[in-house]
């Protein structure tokens, strides 16, 4: 058992960063025209590209559509490069579909609607609500923010998505409640990598009340101006851009309001490699790994990476004497 949980995490943060693989599929998908999701006119019914077109067909009937694009949120801006958009929607770890880096093909199986999001635990009332009517409740912006793998792969895009601050309001969590956790499904039918046992699913992440309500804390439900395909996390992910990428889980059915701190998938997997906090920070390397700089999906371009991944004047006060803790693994 123990063998097969360490294979189980050691191969996927690996492979993940195979280079020649994403430039192999990079140079197919440039050779057959591949202008991004929404350049896609005409052909290919089978294959990569017809499932491509599916997805892009699925966000035209998406219902909640009409909400996009939502208006860019000026406050949050980078100054470097926006990713192509065919790198943010082909380029993606989403485990649930495999440790490969297809994924963005199989997670088109993932059915996301009807899509029910429950809110329990320490809160005043329990909520469960449909997707449609949560997000129309909800105040839409676009932001544009940087994003951070721990395997120093890195992007900027802009997300669509609300306040995850506005969630917590509605939400009306008790004074108890000293933790968000928040689940992804479980459908081992659609989700291949949720038959392989010894990995700790669903996948579960959690963030403390301080950080869920700090303004940088975004559910995401779009991305370029259209509702979410599945490989990014659809119909709604967290994003939290000052920690490490496995933080921001994907397709949540569940926040659970608590004041025990949650466990991680990664922690459960991999504890002396990936902790609570993930605080990207290019001081303090991976076990294996130096984390002091990023590759940017798209130009390729090896960049310094920032403490707190350029946030820190939002977020270093969240971490004031809290010395002692692994804040940045
Ligand atoms: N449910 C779920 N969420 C997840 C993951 C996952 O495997 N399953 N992978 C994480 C990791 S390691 C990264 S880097 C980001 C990738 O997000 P992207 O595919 O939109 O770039 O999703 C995170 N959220
Ligand atoms: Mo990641």
């Amino acid at each position: 058992m123990l063998i097969k949980r360490r294979r189980g995490w050691e191969i996927p943060e690996r492979e993940a960063v195979a280079e020649s693989v994403f430039a192999g599929r990079r140079t197919i998908l440039k050779a057959m025209g591949f202008a991004g999701m929404a350049g896609l006119m005409a052909g290919a019914a089978g294959g990569p590209l017809g499932r491509v077109l599916a997805a892009e067909t699925a966000a035209a009937a998406d219902p909640t559509a009409s909400l996009y694009p939502a208006p860019r949120n000026p406050a949050y801006t980078v100054n470097r490069a926006v990713t192509p958009v065919e790198d943010v929607t082909t380029y993606n770890n989403f485990y649930e579909f495999g440790s490969h880096k297809n994924i963005w093909q199989a997670a088109q199986e993932l059915p996301i609607r009807p899509w029910t999001v429950k809110i329990d635990g320490m809160v005043e009332q329990e909520i469960e609500t449909e997707f449609d009517d949560l997000v129309r409740k909800m105040p839409l912006e676009e932001r544009l923010y940087r994003f951070r793998c721990v395997e120093a792969w890195a992007m900027t895009v802009p997300w669509t998505g609300f306040p995850l601050k506005a969630l917590v309001d509605m939400a009306r969590p008790l004074g108890s409640a000293r933790y968000l956790k928040m689940q992804t499904f479980m459908n081992p039918e659609v989700a291949p990598g949720q038959r392989e046992f010894w990995y700790p699913w669903p996948y579960t992440e959690g963030l403390t009340m301080a950080e869920a309500t700090n303004e940088l804390a975004f559910i995401v439900t779009g991305v370029f101006g259209k509702p979410l395909p599945p490989q990014n996390g659809a119909p709604l992910r967290l994003i939290v851009p000052w920690k490490y990428g496995f933080k921001n889980i994907k397709s949540i059915v569940k926040f659970t309001f608590t004041d025990e701190r949650p466990e991680t998938f990664w922690e459960a997997i991999g504890p002396s490699e990936y902790g609570f906090w993930a605080n990207v920070n290019p001081a303090v390397p991976h076990p294996r790994w130096s984390q002091a700089s990023e590759r940017l999906l798209g130009s390729g371009e090896r960049v310094p990476t920032l403490i707190y991944n350029g946030y820190e004047e939002y977020v270093a006060g969240l971490y004031a004497g809290m010395q002692d803790q692994k804040l940045f693994m």
